[in-house]
């Protein structure tokens, strides 16, 4: 009934520890500025504008709200396909309000979002949902988790789903063997431009902090 219908989150995710959410905030701030200043990214600004001589600052491009997280199921207060089965799984019940390390291993950029991918380790995979992946790129057989990301921003009038999308249209372009153009080394890591406004950085170092298994009701 609507009663236990109201009583599922928005959503299930690992919520970021506040010092860890400042840390990526600033690194994704770097990597704005950074990005924005190199010739190679200049010549591609049309994937971001559309046309390429009209101005854009990228570092006012994206906007972020909330608390940082990794989303593991979008419940929709229950509407969402599988909701009501995921919550009750026993882990879900289990590991509710435990605190595991969050790996973040990459920072990507599209035309649409600003985005971490995280590595999850196998205990945190037994929290993600089996469909992940398959729901949204049915045909591409990508690993459990390859969804898994931390928002940082999107474009003015993207749809919240879209930097986990961005990111599997990432996952899959690098499966196919998809090096992209390597373009620079930075001091964070390896950046790579894979077409079609996809800017890749890998970290050098991985960074990892504690975060919250928990959801939000908004
Ligand atoms: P995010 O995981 O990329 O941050 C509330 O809207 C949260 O649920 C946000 O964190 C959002 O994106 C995520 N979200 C919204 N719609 C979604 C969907 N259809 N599938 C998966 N996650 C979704």
């Amino acid at each position: 009934g609507p009663l236990e219908e109201t009583s599922l989150p928005l959503f299930f995710g690992w919520f970021l520890c506040p010092d860890f959410q400042d840390k990526l905030r600033s690194m994704a701030r770097d990597f704005l500025k950074t990005l924005k200043g190199l010739e190679t990214f200049k010549n591609h600004l049309s994937d971001f504008t559309g046309e390429a001589e009209k101005e854009m600052d990228l570092e006012q491009y994206f906007q972020g709200k909330g608390v940082l997280h990794c989303t593991t199921k979008f419940c929709d207060y229950g509407k969402a396909e599988g909701a009501k089965e995921y919550a009750e799984q026993q882990c879900v019940r289990d590991r509710y309000g435990s605190i595991s390390e969050v790996e973040v291993s990459a920072l990507f950029v599209t035309p649409r979002t600003l985005g971490a991918k995280v590595s999850l380790t196998e205990e945190q995979l037994q929290l993600w949902p089996a469909g992940a992946e398959k729901e949204a790129a049915p045909d591409a057989d990508l690993p459990l988790g390859s969804r898994a990301h931390v928002t940082l921003g999107c474009a003015e009038g993207v749809e919240l789903v879209q930097t986990g999308l961005d990111l599997l249209e990432i996952v899959q372009l690098q499966k196919q063997g998809e090096e992209g153009e390597r373009v620079e080394d930075l001091e964070l890591g390896l950046l790579t431009y894979l077409g079609k406004g996809l800017w890749v950085l890998s970290l050098r170092e991985p960074c990892r902090a504690p975060a919250c298994f928990a959801s939000y009701y908004g």
